[in-house]
């Protein structure tokens, strides 16, 4: 039997990864941390089942207790997903931010550099890296040969883990490789991201649970992907017969608008009756456009994405829609 180890695997993407692995005959370890902060995304509760996932309270910043995990479980496969991964965030908090991606994947790194040398056994890395590592780009769309120009905390700290990443296989020969994924949403995605505080608040507001919908950049452009195809791309990544760093996207760009428009439409609403600009929400510095080039990927994995827009914007409408009539249910009548 395989094993793989997912570390954050109680996110969304953890999530789908366990399932899509789980139903492929994997045994799957994740790690999880006794200090994960309210922002980070949802427990998977309602995926894969937590009889099938093994779990490790480990510490991403002790190095020793992830090699002793490595030695216990012995996993050909390790997706490190585990980061403090809110932008906005990362500008209040920028050093528990670098803590957590750039010593975390370095320890990760460690881990199985001297955990190979001493079982000789091999272990390949999918390594969590993202689309904002091109921040400010000179071209769109983005491909693996577009310059980096990182615009927050958080995107400074996932270039030093892809350069991290890229020099422990080319400097011991490490099966290592980055998944440059750009935004990939599902009804399972942490209500503080922009696509989910949308689609929650769209719900509740239809439900009359909630009248006002506090935004902030409108104008932000991303490339929006389906996470439960993006962790398709993990799997194949390391599958391969050579490790590569490959952008995972869908090549269509929106504004956080147009998701505006996609999900209170579909509810029949007008989201200009309830949005209200909050510039607490700005970023110091924000990226306006993010769109990427998916080719190479099409070429060595043979992916392309299945979920469209519209339709990633119907199936988070409807979940939390659904989520919102059950609120609405479970709340006291005002006569009673
Ligand atoms: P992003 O996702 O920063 O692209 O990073 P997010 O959904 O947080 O923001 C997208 C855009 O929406 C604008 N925006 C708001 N964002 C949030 N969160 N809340 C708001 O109220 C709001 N109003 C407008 C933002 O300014 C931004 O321009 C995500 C994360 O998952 C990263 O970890 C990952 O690496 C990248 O996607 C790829």
């Amino acid at each position: 039997m395989r094993v793989a180890l997912i570390t954050g695997i109680s996110g969304q993407d953890g999530s789908y990864l366990s399932e899509f692995l789980i139903a492929r005959g994997y045994e799957v370890h994740g790690t999880i941390s006794s200090t994960s902060r309210s922002t980070e995304p949802q427990p998977h509760a309602k995926s894969a089942s937590p009889s099938e996932v093994i779990l490790h309270p480990v510490d991403l910043t002790d190095g020793g207790n992830l090699t002793a995990l490595l030695e216990r479980i012995a996993p050909q496969e390790i997706y490190h997903l585990a980061a403090q991964s809110d932008v906005r965030l990362s500008f209040e908090i920028p050093v528990q931010t670098a803590n957590a991606i750039v010593m975390g994947t370095l320890r990760v790194l460690e881990a199985i550099r001297s955990y190979q040398r001493r079982t000789g056994r091999a272990v390949r890395l999918y390594q969590a890296s993202s689309s904002e590592i091109f921040g400010l780009p000179p071209e769109t769309p983005q491909t693996e040969t577009t310059p980096f120009h990182p615009r927050s905390p958080y995107a400074c700290a996932k270039v030093f883990a892809y350069w991290q990443t890229v020099n422990y296989r080319e400097a011991y020969g490490l099966f290592a490789c980055n998944g440059i994924l750009y935004n990939h949403e599902s009804p399972r995605r942490g209500e503080l991201y922009v696509t989910r505080k949308i689609t929650r608040a769209a719900g509740r507001i239809k439900a009359g649970l909630q009248k006002k919908l506090f935004l902030g950049q409108l104008d932000s452009r991303r490339d929006w992907g389906f996470a439960g195809d993006y962790v398709e791309c993990m799997w194949l990544m390391l599958q391969q017969e050579t490790p590569r760093d490959l952008v995972i996207a869908t090549g269509q760009t929106h504004s956080v608008r147009d998701f505006l428009d996609a999900a209170f439409g579909y509810l029949d609403l007008d989201w200009r009756e309830s949005v209200e600009i909050d510039p607490g929400y700005f970023r110091p510095a924000e990226v306006g456009l993010l769109c990427g080039n998916a080719e190479l990927a099409r070429q060595v994995l043979g992916w392309s994405p299945k979920v469209d827009f519209q339709t990633l914007v119907q199936m988070m409408v409807e979940n939390d829609w659904q989520l919102a009539r059950e609120e609405a249910l479970c709340l006291p009548s005002p006569t009673s």
